[in-house]
């Protein structure tokens, strides 16, 4: 069974890039804008708020049909009944893909984040139901960037939907779109946005756009 759907937006909340806005209010917001996933960032709060903010973002994701993801931790995804657990390769040696999985089971979604061909292709053999290939431009979380070149060569080789990530935003997200991504992940595209609705029905625009000859076969 495929988990996640492809032509999909996935927001990152970080509360950090809200420009003042809390994490609640972001993501009301681009469920406003039908924002098909969302996922808690926080690498500076402490657990238990952490617990709090992820039961909150839990309970209105899954009242408007939206996935939540927890990054990071699969206790605490279990904890807060979240949807599914992001690992980054850092997170993936803290919790495998394979622990996560003894933790969440079939149901629940595991995603990965891969930063290099050779990681991607690594980690396609594995047991994880999305991955995200980046920073593909400038971003503020990492100090390097991979460029939109890779974009062809892992969709040439990916078993399962990827997410491309890393300083997207309106300007830069057709040339992503245009070499064939399908699923676009960010976080300050939408959260820097005076108006997180409108901005994110930009994007999902650009996204069904962007693959209407895809999605017309
Ligand atoms: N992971 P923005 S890039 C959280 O490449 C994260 O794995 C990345 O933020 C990766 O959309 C990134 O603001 C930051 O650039 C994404």
């Amino acid at each position: 069974m495929q988990k996640i759907k492809d032509y999909s937006l996935y927001l990152i909340i970080t509360e950090e890039y809200g420009e003042g806005r809390s994490s609640v209010e972001i993501a009301k917001a681009a469920i406003a804008g039908d924002v098909d996933i969302i996922q808690m960032r926080e690498k500076d709060k402490p657990r238990e708020e952490l617990v709090k903010l992820g039961k909150r973002l839990s309970r209105l994701c899954k009242s408007k049909n939206v996935k939540f993801i927890v990054n990071d931790d699969p206790l605490l995804t279990k904890e807060v009944n979240a949807d599914g657990v992001h690992l980054g390769q850092e997170d993936a040696k803290r919790f495998s893909i394979e622990a996560s999985r003894r933790i969440l089971g079939r149901e629940k979604i595991i995603g990965i984040s891969t930063h290099t061909i050779e990681q991607f292709k690594e980690a396609n053999e594995k047991d994880f139901d999305y991955a995200a290939f980046g920073p593909i431009f400038e971003t503020k979380t990492k100090d390097y960037f991979v460029g939109a070149d890779g974009i062809e060569e892992v969709l040439s080789v990916a078993k399962r939907p990827v997410f491309f990530i890393g300083g997207i935003d309106l300007s830069n997200v057709g040339d992503c779109l245009g070499r064939g991504a399908k699923n676009i992940a960010l976080i300050r595209g939408i959260t820097e946005a005076d108006d997180i609705t409108e901005r994110t029905r930009e994007f999902k625009e650009a996204i069904k756009d962007g693959n209407k000859d895809k999605r017309q076969k």
